[in-house]
């Protein structure tokens, strides 16, 4: 099996919000660079190419679990921390399933506009790549705790630290997936 229960993800999914989120992350990045607008965990990987190409947990509208198959055709990371077993995984999702069904903090994009969104959380909803890198965090894979992550952040983390494998980046279609 390619993919794995507890690998990471970061898309660019083509939504309304994607210019603007990745506007703001280049300004905030040290490379100035940035693709991605959003992230996820993969918790069970895809398995059938006629059916939903696995679960995600991530953080839409609201936070809960989802199908990969929606970024049908968008650009897509998808990468594995070398320090990750299923129990390592349980326990970190163990922990981030309490904001499951928790509305979206879309205000706390305002506070990455203004670079305070480290600091600034509040009764600390996370934001859909501070979701990923709080798994990250409670899976005792990463000493920070999430606060503060964007999607482009985790993705340059993913192909840039030795701790990571990139198990694929490209097109999310049926063929890269199912056939590669
Ligand atoms: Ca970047």
């Amino acid at each position: 099996m390619k993919f794995m229960t507890g690998d990471y993800w970061c898309v660019n999914s083509k939504s309304f919000m994607t210019a603007p989120i990745i506007a703001m992350e280049k300004r905030m990045s040290l490379d100035h660079a940035a693709e991605y607008n959003h992230a996820g965990i993969l918790v069970k990987p895809p398995a059938d190419p006629e059916k939903d190409w696995g679960t995600t947990y991530e953080a839409l509208r609201t936070i809960g679990h989802f199908h990969l198959r929606q970024y049908e055709g968008c650009k897509i990371i998808i990468a594995r921390h070398t320090g990750m077993t299923p129990e390592k995984f349980q326990k970190g999702y163990k922990e981030v399933l309490r904001w499951n069904n928790y509305a979206y903090p879309a205000w706390r994009l305002l506070l990455y506009s203004i670079g305070l969104a480290k600091y600034l959380h509040g009764i600390g909803i996370p934001i859909c790549s501070e979701l990923v890198a709080e798994h990250c965090f409670h899976s005792d894979l990463s000493v920070a705790d999430g606060y503060g992550w964007t999607p482009d952040a985790l993705a340059d983390k993913f192909k840039q630290y030795r701790c990571y494998d990139v198990v694929f980046e490209g097109e999310l279609t049926k063929e890269n997936l199912f056939f590669l």
